[in-house]
């Protein structure tokens, strides 16, 4: 179903025609108007931190050996604390053994997240990943990934800081608003690296990211 009514004249719309099209919301002018079309967190998702994942240098939620022997590195004294700020757990400005394990079994089992499932998706050949909470968008996501249906538009509520899994971006959408939608408005469309440098438009006025050209490219975890 898409509804599309209340959308100002001058903004380009994309609509498409299956089910489950949705338009996320409609300019008037500055404003925004939500209303029924708005894909608002949903009941029974509840918002939650995903944690600082030790030894993740980048903040993507993944470990990999090249950030474990950044931390090695670190304790030997041959690199800055800077390279790997996340491998100190106890903030005393070293890496320990300890900690030093810590990430190897971070790269072994994976990052903390909580409930949901992790995606990589690439906007105007950008990466940039996405937690999916709703168990209706990780469905829709497997779908997509697995060619049963078409790529869509992945959106969602942008929030400051890359949430510890959208390293190293300074912003993240907020796991429970997100979505896949086969049509938006354009103000939400943009590069990842657009939203980068203009973050503070993006967090106070936009407040949506809806890349036009989103790809969904794999899960992650
Ligand atoms: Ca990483
Ligand atoms: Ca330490």
């Amino acid at each position: 179903m898409v509804v599309s009514e209340g959308v100002a004249s001058g903004t380009r719309c994309g609509f498409g025609a299956g089910s489950g099209s949705r338009v996320l919301e409609a300019p008037l002018g500055n404003a925004w108007i939500g209303g029924a079309a708005r894909l608002a967190p949903r009941e029974g998702c509840k918002p939650e931190e995903v944690p600082v994942c030790r030894g993740d240098c980048s903040s993507d939620a993944e470990v990999t050996v090249d950030e474990v022997v950044r931390s090695v590195l670190i304790a030997l004294g041959a690199a800055p604390l800077s390279v790997c700020a996340n491998a100190d757990a106890n903030n005393d400005e070293q890496v320990t053994i300890d900690e030093i394990v810590a990430g190897v079994g971070r790269l072994l089992e994976g990052c903390p997240l909580g409930s949901g499932a992790l995606y990589e998706v690439h906007a105007c050949g950008e990466p940039f990943r996405v937690l999916l909470r709703q168990p209706q968008a990780i469905e829709e996501a497997e779908r997509i990934l697995a060619g049963s249906e078409p790529q869509k538009i992945v959106t969602g509520e942008l929030r400051p800081g890359n949430g510890n899994f959208n390293g190293p971006w300074r912003w993240h959408l907020e796991p429970c608003s997100v979505g896949f939608a086969e049509a938006a408005i354009e103000l939400c469309d943009g590069c990842p690296s657009y939203v980068e440098e203009h973050l503070a438009e993006w967090l106070e006025v936009v407040r949506r990211y809806c890349p036009w050209s989103a790809q969904l490219v794999r899960r992650i975890r």
